[in-house]
Formats: structure tokens, sequence, C-alpha cells
């Protein structure tokens, strides 16, 4: 049985993920800032699929949070084959010149070292055995710059060059790393990035039939599917009606 670890599965795609790894038969560890919402989460994966699931509630800001939760894994659940780096955010949309500088703080912050901590931490065990696999999400903002998206765009820039960076240093180790780049995706994504204010969020997805979390679950299923000498390096993947950052056909 192969252990997936998923970063961020309270909402949005991780709780896809998580749920969609256990359908697939991994032994899950999965992450997540909300308790309540990582003990029910576990709980119906549990009744659902009955895989054997840890949960491990930490700020990936803090690494040594980070450092505590991981060490603190019983050993049946310490050889991780699958990393997937999901927990992040946006945080505010507007010129840069007008931005808040602690959004700017929360996202590099979470994006960018919450991801280079949980990755430090969990590449050794992926060496020691000489196997793995990880996949960062990313985003079409790590493609393509935005108005008023700046630091979100940098951060996914970040986690882009960071993938690249893996797959080169982790070659000779068999350990296999990717990105999946969605565009629009309707989670709670735009209510963080709009500080909770629900009409804002809403006007995000207006006129168009946004992808959904099971879309992007697809995405990684397909992914973590391929025969071992096969690496896909990243998916993009977009609504219908989104072609890049800035045209949306909304009717
Ligand atoms: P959600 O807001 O629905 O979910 C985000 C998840 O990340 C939550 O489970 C949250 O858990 C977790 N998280 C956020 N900050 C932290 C933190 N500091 N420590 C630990 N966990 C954290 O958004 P999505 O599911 O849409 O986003 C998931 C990923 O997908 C993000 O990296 C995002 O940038 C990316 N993405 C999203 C797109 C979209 O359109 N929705 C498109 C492209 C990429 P908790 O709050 O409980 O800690
Ligand atoms: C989230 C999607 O379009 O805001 O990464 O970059 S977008």
């Amino acid at each position: 049985m192969k252990t997936a670890f998923v970063t961020g599965v309270t909402s949005g795609f991780g709780k896809a993920f998580a749920l969609r790894l256990a359908k697939l038969g991994y032994r899950l560890i999965v992450t997540g800032r909300r308790a309540d919402r990582l003990e029910a989460l576990a709980e119906q994966i549990v009744q659902t699929y009955n895989v054997e699931i840890q949960t491990l509630c930490f700020d990936v800001r803090n690494q040594i949070a980070c450092q505590k939760a991981i060490e603190s894994l019983p050993d049946k659940f310490k050889y991780i084959d699958l990393l997937v780096n999901n927990a992040g955010l946006a945080a505010g949309a507007s010129p840069f010149q007008e931005s808040d500088m602690d959004d700017y703080e929360r996202m590099i912050d979470t994006n960018v070292k919450g991801l280079l901590y949980v990755t430090k931490l969990i590449v050794p065990g992926m060496i020691a055995r000489n196997k793995g696999q990880i996949v960062n999400i990313s985003s079409i903002a790590g493609i393509e710059v935005y108005p008023n998206g700046s630091a979100y765009c940098a951060s996914k820039h970040a986690v882009n060059a960071i993938t690249k960076g893996l797959r080169i240093d982790l070659l000779k180790h068999n350990i296999r790393v990717g990105s999946i780049s969605p565009g629009m995706v309707e989670t709670e994504f735009s209510i963080v990035r709009y500080h909770g204010d629900q009409d804002k969020a809403k006007a995000v997805y207006a006129g168009i039939v946004p992808l959904n979390a099971e879309d992007i679950a697809d995405a990684l299923e397909f992914m973590v599917t391929r025969p071992e000498h096969v690496s896909i390096n990243d998916i993009q993947i977009n609504p219908s009606q989104q072609a890049n950052t800035y045209l949306v056909n909304r009717i």
C-alpha cells in the first residue's frame, strides 16, 4: 500500500485529492489548520474507503511546527510515496502600489516557504528509499502574469522554479516531480482572496462554468496512475470559457 501526504485538505482541491487518493487505495496523511474540518474529513474517508489516515494540524508557514508535525508521524506513516503540496492562497487583488504588505507576506510565506519547509522534511525519506513522487499545485498564474496579481503570480512562478529544480536534483534518486497549473476553479480560493467578501468572490465566476475541485483531482489521478517510467511534468487546465489569465468569455 502506498502512502500519500497532502497539504491543505480542509477545503477545495486538497479535500478532493484526499478523497480521490483514498479511493485509489492510498494510506493518507492529511494536513491543514482547521482541526474540526480535518477530523470530519478523516472520519468520512475511513467510513467510505476504509484506508488508514493520520491528521496533522499545523500552519505550513511555521517551520518548527512543520518539523514537529512530520516527526510525530507513527512509523507506518513515515514512508511517504507521494507528496502533494497543495496548501496555498491568494490574498488581495489590487495594483502593486495599492497592495498590502501583509497580504504579500502571507502568500510568499505559505505558497513558497511553506512548500519548501514541507518538501525539505519529506524528500530525505524518498531519497533513502530511492523512490517517490511529488506533485506541486501551481497555477496558470505561474505561467502568465495578470493585472493586480504581482505577488500571487510571483509565488506561483517560484513554485514552478522549485518544481523544475527538484526534478533536476532528484533525478538520480528516482523521484518524479511535476505540477498542476489550473486556471479558474471555484473553491474557497476567491473568498480567501477577497478577505471573506462573498459578493466579490462570486463575481469572479459570473457568466462562466468554472472548473471544480473534482476536475483537478482527475488531473492528479492521471499523474499518479501513470506507470513508473512516465513522468507528467505539468498539467495546465482551464475552464473552456477561459483562454488565459485575463481573457474570459462570460455569457
Ligand atoms: P481553498 O481556499 O479552498 O483551500 C486552500 C487550502 O490550503 C485549505 O485547506 C487551507 O487549509 C490550506 N492552507 C492555506 N493556508 C495554509 C497554511 N498557512 N497552513 C496550512 N494550510 C493552509 O483553495 P483551493 O483549493 O482553490 O487552493 C488550493 C491550491 O490551489 C492553492 O495552492 C492555490 O493557490 C491553488 N490554485 C487554486 C486555483 C483556483 O482557482 N481555485 C487555481 C490555481 C491554483 P486551512 O485554512 O485549514 O489551513
Ligand atoms: C488561481 C487562479 O486565475 O487567479 O491560481 O491565477 S488565478
